[in-house]
């Protein structure tokens, strides 16, 4: 069953981690795609690769998402190749862990503006297309199992998991006229580049293991899924929801 079938889906942070995974579902779902990262990189090309070899037809159009002109060229670019949006995923993002005393202005500012910013922007610009299609649309923005818990080296990251989330709750209030729905996906520790580094340490690693009750750290596909399910019809009367997708992690206290 593809879910996405002749839908054009725009997937910001596409080339690496959650963000290529679903990228290629999306594609093997039916969708053309359309992927935003920030360097134009090999990374990029074999993105490209994997969706064509899942069927589907793909374009980068690279970026950064913490300047609004990126979000209105991605979505111009992305229109003038296949005509419409259907499905905004919006999952760039960054962690740079950093302690709290002496997190750096500049770690701070970029974080925000990467994370938060660039979500509202991409979100913005894709729902303004939306609208004027006339015929819906589906938003879904990667926020965290962070949004509803802290990190004490997340000090400047967890604030914006948040923010996306409820960014998500108000849009769905602000774009429900227009059919468009608005929804979050909440990751637990997914293995990516972002937490290759802390995941690295051996004892944060087994310590983040032995959270979860099915025992192991996510993988990239296991968000690719549940993104396409809530971009699809079959969500069709979802909006304003957030999905935890963090195999028991945030309700194992004991
Ligand atoms: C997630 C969660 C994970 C961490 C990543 C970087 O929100 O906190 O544990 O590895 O962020």
């Amino acid at each position: 069953m593809q879910l996405l079938r002749d839908k054009v889906v725009l997937v910001t942070g596409g080339a690496a981690g959650i963000g290529r995974a679903t990228a290629v579902a999306a594609a093997r779902h039916g969708a053309r795609v359309a992927i935003n990262d920030l360097a134009g990189d090999a990374a990029v090309a074999d993105c490209l690769a994997e969706i064509a070899a899942a069927g589907g037809e793909g374009i980068a159009i690279c970026g950064d998402v913490a300047l609004p002109r990126t979000a209105e060229q991605f979505i111009s670019r992305a229109v003038d190749a296949f005509g419409r949006v259907d499905v905004m995923v919006s999952n760039a993002g960054i962690c740079p862990f950093h302690g709290f005393l002496d997190m750096p202005p500049e770690t701070l500012e970029r974080t925000m503006h990467v994370n938060l910013h660039g979500a509202y922007y991409m979100c913005q610009a894709a729902a303004r297309q939306m609208a004027a299609q006339g015929d819906g649309g589906a938003i879904v923005a990667v926020s965290s199992i962070s949004a509803l818990v802290g990190g004490e080296f997340q000090t400047h990251y967890t604030p914006t998991k948040a923010g996306v989330h409820s960014l998500m709750q108000s849009a769905a209030i602000a774009l429900g006229r227009y059919g468009i729905r608005c929804n979050s996906v909440l990751p637990g520790t997914i293995q990516t580049d972002i937490n290759r580094d802390d995941l690295a340490d051996r004892a944060k690693r087994r310590y983040m293991e032995t959270r979860i009750p099915l025992g192991r750290l996510g993988q990239p596909d296991d968000i690719a899924g549940p993104i396409v399910f809530i971009a699809s019809d079959l969500a069709a009367y979802v909006t304003g929801a957030a999905l935890l997708v963090d195999g028991g992690m945030f309700v194992n206290l004991q």
